[in-house]
């Protein structure tokens, strides 16, 4: 759609950016805090890039004053971050600790003292190991209760002063690459675990937002979906039905699910007829159907295209490009319902993420239409290897990102989409969970690579002063 004149951004909008605890606080075994699975997980030879580990990360535990007067500085309206539950709960349920909790309300009152609106993530995939030990963690429906009671607690100490959150991020991510890739915890690779784990995830999900509902009536909940809207090769329509296939197996099974409490018909036929489906028991879809989101949250990074697969055709790989050399993503699809393929007319990053702008706009397209709810962005960003010259990084390449994505956000709202806010990733750079410190993706630079011992000094990137610019004009230059 094109429009002779463009909305402009409301005037409330919240101009955002995003972190995660493991990815940023360090302080990994301190104040109390249990290790979670990603402790544990980056230990095992060879699971990460180099070895990388959160033990440190970019040490925001005790830097956390620092990086949010930066925030202050730039004009940042909204910061997101995630809570760790073993710093709340070191067994992940029983006794809490009182210094994880005091941690968090810094953070919180140092943020509001500057005006900035806190996001709080629930859950950004560190479950504390103890809850893995004891009954598999996610594999098991006890999570469902010492999640929720987690949940609550938070909701009870911060409440007051945080109105946005998010209950889990990238349910699809953390449940596809612990249980169906094997790359991240648990290392697992059988697709119906997968998706039995991916069943209680969303009853967790959905206690979680019941819950919210009754305790902060006035704040607003929704997941983090991450979104990669999918396109067919060309017109021919097996290839179009193939995209259709990616899009319900890949997108609406998850969607759907939080916005109206289904599963869609053909993918659940699909799971059934192989031997897949979760087992639902009574109660389960009331429950999903009872808990409605606020919002539906989004990370947009990329679109993918795809074409038709046959039955004997390409099957899922568990190999990723996280070295950064261009290129080097393996082939990969689903036998009998679509494989991947390179878009011509979209460019990639050195990581093989394509780089597709308009794909935001149809991707809020594509969630008003089928669900009608507002959007929160809360992630987007471009993860790059940065230079640091004469004191100065000069990221004029995720600058062209973030304004090209920005503009497409500007022409979904024109579009009539509505759209509460934008977190970019990330406010400073921190660790890429299986790429190490070299992928880099924040506002600030982060003095650190591989070494933990590293000054990890803070200098902001030509992008900040950038960021700042839209903030002020609250978008209107784009
Ligand atoms: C999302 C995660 C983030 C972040 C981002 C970039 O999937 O929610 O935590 O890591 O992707 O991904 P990566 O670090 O793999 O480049």
């Amino acid at each position: 759609m094109e429009h002779k004149t463009r909305k402009r951004f409301p005037s409330k909008f919240l101009w955002g950016s995003a972190s995660a605890a493991y990815q940023i606080e360090g302080a990994w075994d301190e104040d109390g805090k249990g290790p979670s699975v990603w402790d544990e997980y980056v230990r095992i030879p060879g699971a990460t890039y180099k070895g990388t580990t959160g033990d440190v990360a970019v040490d925001h535990y005790h830097r956390y004053k620092e990086d949010v007067k930066l925030m202050a500085d730039m004009g940042l309206k909204a910061y997101r971050f995630s809570i760790a539950w073993s710093r709340i709960f070191p067994q992940g349920k029983g006794e809490v600790n009182e210094a994880g909790l005091a941690f968090y309300d810094n953070l919180i009152d140092e943020l509001l003292k500057y005006d900035i609106e806190p996001l709080v993530t629930i859950y950004h995939w560190d479950i504390p190991q103890a809850l893995f030990d004891e009954y598999g963690g996610w594999e098991s429906r006890e999570v469902i209760a010492d999640f929720t009671h987690y949940a609550k607690t938070l909701f009870k100490r911060y409440g007051d002063r945080v109105k946005y959150w998010v209950s889990l991020n990238e349910q699809n991510i953390f449940v596809g690459m612990g249980y169906g890739q094997a790359l991240h915890p648990p290392k697992v690779s059988d697709m119906k675990r997968m998706y039995a784990v991916n069943h209680i995830a969303n009853l967790a999900n959905a206690s979680v937002i019941e819950a919210f509902h009754e305790l902060v009536p006035d704040g607003k909940i929704g997941p983090s979906f991450a979104y990669t809207p999918h396109y067919p090769i060309d017109t021919d329509p097996k290839n179009v039905q193939a995209a259709d296939d990616a899009e319900e197996l890949n997108s609406y099974f998850w969607m759907d699910v939080y916005a109206y409490g289904r599963y869609p018909r053909a993918i659940m036929h699909y799971l059934e007829e192989n031997g897949l489906a979760p087992e639902i028991k009574p109660g389960d879809m009331e429950l999903l159907k009872r808990a409605k989101p606020d919002f539906m949250g989004v990370n947009y990074y990329q679109s993918a295209t795809v074409a038709y697969n046959p039955l004997d055709g390409v099957g899922m790989s568990n190999e990723i490009n996280n070295t950064g050399k261009k290129g080097t993503a393996k082939e990969t699809g689903v036998e009998g319902l679509y494989k991947k393929v390179v878009n011509p007319f979209v460019a990639t990053t050195n990581w093989d993420w394509t780089i597709d702008p308009k794909g935001l706009q149809i991707a809020l397209r594509r969630i008003t239409s089928r669900y009608d709810l507002p959007v929160l962005i809360t992630e987007n960003g471009l993860g790059e290897f940065d230079k640091l010259e004469n004191g100065e990084v000069n990221d004029d390449y995720r600058i062209d990102y973030l304004a090209s994505h920005v503009s497409a956000i500007r022409d979904a709202i024109s579009d009539g989409t509505e759209v509460i806010g934008y977190c970019t990733w990330s406010f400073t750079d921190l660790l890429s969970w299986l790429n190490g410190y070299q992928k880099r993706y924040g506002f600030v630079y982060v003095d650190r690579d591989v070494s933990d011992a590293d000054p990890m000094t803070r200098i902001p990137k030509k992008s900040y002063y950038w960021y700042k610019d839209v903030i002020e004009t609250n978008g209107d230059t784009l």
